[in-house]
């Protein structure tokens, strides 16, 4: 009777010791969405010779050829030297226009991840921007930007 009292307690005391464990942990969680896009193939400050292949990466939000607007979904788009209006439009999440598609604002409509990209000499800012389904750049937004030098 003794030695069972003993071991009830030993477990009692384990099972303690587990739960107190796990309400320490999941504080670290983040609930911001955290959708992101990112240059994978060109760092800030590289030279290009051009026409260059540069390509973007997306996480958090699905990559989908252009046409129906969807919930936490876009396309990649690519700006050259984005003017000051532009640059806050669409990296303060204001723009509520489709972009402009021409040949300083590339679209990948059809869901892919890399632009070729053709630059005149000297430096150039590139911004990445994944817009929906009807060109209009996300709210909040997922911009990224570099600085390159063209040869
Ligand atoms: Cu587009």
């Amino acid at each position: 009777m003794q030695r069972y009292g003993r071991h009830a307690w030993a477990a009692g005391l384990a099972i303690g010791i587990g739960v107190s464990g796990c309400g320490g942990a999941g504080t670290t969680t983040d609930t911001s969405g955290g959708a992101a896009v990112r240059f994978t193939n060109v760092a800030d400050g590289a030279e290009l010779t051009s026409p260059a292949e540069v390509c973007v990466e997306a996480n958090g939000l699905a990559i989908e050829a252009a046409g129906d607007v969807k919930e936490a979904s876009g396309h990649h788009h690519l700006v050259i030297d984005p003017t000051a209006d532009e640059k806050a439009a669409y990296g303060g999440g204001t723009s509520t226009d489709p972009m402009a598609k021409d040949e300083r604002h590339l679209h990948l409509g059809d869901g892919t991840s890399c632009f070729t990209v053709e630059l005149s000499p000297g430096p150039h800012e590139l911004m990445a921007v994944v817009a929906d389904g009807a060109h209009v750049p996300l709210n909040p937004p997922v911009v990224a930007s570099v600085n390159v030098t063209a040869k």
